[in-house]
């Protein structure tokens, strides 16, 4: 792609944010102060100490909800059902509430998302080869119809096209899908927010647990990450649990060609407890067979279970905020053992510095490597389904395994709904037998002999910018630095990544 090209695409893709812009839906109206009531709230918050712990309170659910989800079906436009459509803020809310009997006990909501991104990258795989300089596009549209039946059953159906252009070496798994279910499944549950209650889900569906670090759908994808089973739930007040068996569904580039992967199994329990408004937390079992997996050229059988827990939370009285999650995998691999583990600390502050919501943050990370390649006992540490692309640098270059890494974040919001941000990461192999691995797991540098364990450092700098909740547009730019293990082993060219990304959600 000549630049002439990307900067028409760039132009192309950014026309109709700019225009809707001028035609986006204005803001609601600040509510009308009650006689008496005093002068209005400011319209920025002071900012002040986080609060102190209490217990949390029950909060009606919002009409509509406060952002488009993730997962579209965690969405709950119920509240919306009964209000009169024309007084919803947006016309696309109308098509969250589209009744299909006359008393609405047959109701949908239907919605969708387009997006584009152009991606430039000089020096892959930090070589200095004719394809390792390449640019791209990448286009995807999701739709979707969550159909309930009444209070307690739903039937969920979301499809993707995804579509990849210009590409020297081809496209990737990632990247195309001409036509397929992200997600179909049926659902019998107790009422969404309800304070108690059960619920199980059947047929394809995405996961994500916690913040992702381990089960995702990996948004970031061109084509999202989904499985196909069963997942039952049980809601206690601040108490949840659910329990799933799936496998993973195996992407295909054709159309209605997906089918789950008969050589894996992912399954496990997870608890979250939301009892205190200052913190969170999780614990969690999670399960995963495969047959034919590969570590240090062995391949085996793996049986690997996952031990953990996350926490989350602010500090009463400060402006400083913490999550670490940790955990130890234990299983069998062929005749040998598998024992690897994680752990992951982020400490983050927020400093009244103003109105710009400054934040700066400190993260750790650590995952196992094996210390002996070619038998079958396996250190390595398995990071399963993750987002990886949210951790360990937006090059995509280290992945949670084998994983000594540490980074400085800080962001600012300049003005409203734009945010600036910035990451300076350096990264380091755990164990020098093992090799460096990629954000999808797999291995991106053999060891090769080398006892050098710095992989390097990456600058990420993004600036995003939502427009409502409708248009999100991200521009980014990623440079990594290979350290003297790269050096050593093979290309070790400077690595630069920019893209721009505009998303469209309804
Ligand atoms: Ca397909
Ligand atoms: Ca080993």
């Amino acid at each position: 792609m000549r630049p002439g090209t990307l900067l028409a695409l760039v132009l192309v893709v950014l026309a109709p944010a700019v225009g809707r812009a001028a035609l986006a839906e204005p803001p609601p109206p600040a509510p009308a102060a009650a006689p008496g009531a005093g002068p209005p709230a400011p319209a920025c918050p002071p900012c002040e100490p986080y609060p102190c712990c209490e217990c949390r309170k029950p909060e009606a659910p919002p009409c509509p909800p406060k952002a488009y989800g993730t997962q579209r079906f965690d969405e709950n436009w119920r509240p919306c059902l009964c209000l009169d459509p024309c007084g919803l803020p947006h016309w696309t809310d109308r098509l969250k509430v589209v009744g299909l009997t006359r008393d609405k006990a047959l109701w949908a909501s239907v919605g969708g998302q387009a997006r584009v991104r152009l991606e430039r990258w000089e020096n892959q795989g930090f070589s200095s080869a004719p394809e390792a300089d390449d640019d791209w596009g990448l286009l995807r549209v999701r739709a979707h119809a969550d159909v309930h039946l009444g209070r307690h059953a739903r039937v969920y159906a979301e499809g993707i096209w995804a579509y990849q252009e210009e590409r020297d070496l081809g496209p990737r798994p990632i990247d195309l899908n001409q036509g397929d279910l992200l997600n179909l499944f049926a659902e019998v549950a107790s009422p969404v927010g309800a304070l108690h209650g059960l619920g199980v889900r059947v047929g394809r569906q995405e996961l994500l647990f916690g913040k992702q670090r381990l089960i995702s759908p990996l948004d970031w994808a061109n084509n999202r990450r989904t499985f196909q089973g069963v997942r039952a739930w049980a809601v206690e007040g601040p108490h949840r649990v659910d329990a799933f068996w799936t496998r993973p569904v195996i992407l295909e580039e054709g159309t209605l060609d997906d089918e789950w992967n008969e050589d894996q199994a992912l399954f496990g329990a997870y608890y979250q407890n939301t009892t205190w408004t200052c913190l969170t937390w999780d614990a969690y079992l999670i399960g995963l067979w495969r047959e034919r997996a590969t570590y240090g050229g062995v391949t085996e059988d793996e049986r690997r279970i996952t031990l953990g827990a996350r926490i989350d939370g602010r500090i009463p009285g400060t402006r400083l905020d913490y999550e670490a999650e940790g955990g130890v995998q234990f299983g069998s691999f062929g005749d040998g053992d598998v024992r690897a583990g994680f752990a992951s600390l982020v400490l983050g502050w927020s400093p009244c510095w103003g109105r710009a919501k400054p934040r700066l943050a400190l993260g750790l990370d650590w995952a196992s490597g094996d210390d002996e390649a070619g038998d079958q006992d396996v250190g390595t540490f398995n990071q399963l389904f993750p987002l990886g692309h949210a951790y360990h640098g937006y090059a995509d270059l280290v992945g949670r395994q084998n994983l000594l890494a540490a980074y400085l974040h800080a962001s600012v919001e300049p003005v409203q709904s734009l945010q600036l941000k910035a990451w300076l990461h350096g990264f380091w192999r755990a164990d020098e037998a093992d090799a460096l691995y990629h954000a999808g797991g797999g291995v991106q540098r053999a060891p090769a002999g080398s006892t050098e364990t710095f992989v390097g450092t990456e600058l990420d700098l993004t600036l995003e910018y939502a427009l409502g909740r409708h248009w999100a547009a991200l521009l980014g730019w990623s440079r990594f630095f290979p350290g003297d293990f790269v050096d050593e082993t093979g290309a070790h060219r400077t690595v630069d990544f920019l893209y721009l990304q505009v998303a469209w959600t309804l």
